[in-house]
């Protein structure tokens, strides 16, 4: 898994963003250097030596005028389109801000939906056309390296396209304050050769896998006797519960809780006992009163969830 730099585009939509920015940061240096040599070039100068009109109608009227005009309308030509049209091979994945975390949904080919969480994971060097709303406030979503920032707003659609050129991991934030833990409301793309997404979302598609080992079952009883599938749909196992993430594979995950934890089974029995010390405020409680075999069980369990 490779998390590069926050400045090295992914993808199309991000490398126009590069462009502009490079244009921008170069020529206000460029003019900043010029700047300050003729005002270095001045100093030394007789009062009236100066050809004061020439300078204030060019360089303070006529010159930024013209620079900034051909930038705006340059910038503008630059800039996604608000309402893009998804080209016709475009993957559509639907993504709702909850505070916080992220709920992800795909269609499959009947157009049955695929629940997921936190993770998005895509092809390889096809157009991803992102439908994000929210579930409460608004938020706003954030993946430096593959494109630009857009709000996610309650009661209404936004649209982002965006494309991998490689696999790779990125990480990806929300970016517009949205309560307590909007600092570890974080999420990943997940970039992957077009055959392998195939396969992963063929097996997502699929209801949860049996728990076979003792202790899965065991773990699988205790989820649902602690009734945590009051909030969480484990599609196979439980009904559907919508008020935290979708479980049914949440073994194949990489992180927990929106990036907050690696998913591993420290990792998930942490989370589990101990939410609120985790990640205060957020909508589950702390079951710090399971015991350690009942805890280890449930995590066995949720692991195996691949
Ligand atoms: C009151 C609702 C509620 C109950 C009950 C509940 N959860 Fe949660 N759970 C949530 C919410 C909301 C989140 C997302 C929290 C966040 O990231 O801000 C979550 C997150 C999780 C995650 C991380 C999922 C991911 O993909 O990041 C796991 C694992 C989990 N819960 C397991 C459990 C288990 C096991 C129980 C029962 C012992 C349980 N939950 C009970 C609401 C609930
Ligand atoms: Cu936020």
């Amino acid at each position: 898994m490779t998390v590069g730099g926050v400045l090295q585009a992914a993808g199309d939509a991000a490398r126009a963003i590069e462009t502009v920015s490079g244009v921008l940061f170069a020529g206000g240096f460029a003019i900043f250097a010029v700047v300050m040599l003729l005002l270095a070039r001045s100093l030394g100068r007789r009062a009236g030596a100066v050809r004061a009109r020439l300078w204030i109608v060019g360089g303070g009227i006529v010159f930024p005028t013209a620079v900034l005009a051909a930038l705006f309308a340059w910038t503008v030509s630059m800039t996604p389109a608000w309402k893009p049209v998804p080209p016709a091979d475009a993957l559509v994945v639907g993504v709702t801000g909850h505070m916080w975390w992220w709920d992800v949904r795909y269609r499959d080919a009947g157009g049955a939906t695929i629940r997921t969480a936190n993770e998005i994971r895509i092809p390889a060097g096809r157009p991803v056309y992102l439908a994000l709303d929210s579930a409460d406030v608004i938020h706003s979503f954030w993946v430096p390296q593959l494109a630009g920032k857009i709000d996610m707003l309650p009661g209404r659609l936004q649209h982002l396209l965006l494309r991998a050129d490689a696999p790779g991991t990125w990480r990806g934030q929300c970016a517009e304050f949205c309560g307590e833990q909007h600092a570890r409301m974080a999420l990943h793309v997940v970039a992957m050769e077009p055959a392998a997404f195939e396969a992963w979302l063929q097996a997502q598609a699929r209801p949860a896998a049996a728990a076979t080992p003792p202790r899965a079952q065991a773990g699988r009883q205790a989820f649902l006797a602690n009734r945590c599938d009051a909030c969480h749909a484990v599609r196979g196992v439980t009904a559907e519960a919508r008020l935290g993430p979708d479980l049914t594979h949440v073994g194949s995950r990489l992180h927990l809780a929106a990036g907050t934890l690696p998913n591993t089974d420290a990792g998930r029995q942490q989370w589990i006992a101990h939410v609120q010390r985790v990640k205060s405020g957020a909508r589950m409680p702390s079951y710090d009163r399971l015991d350690a075999a009942t805890l280890g069980a449930i995590s066995e369990w949720l692991g195996g969830l691949q």
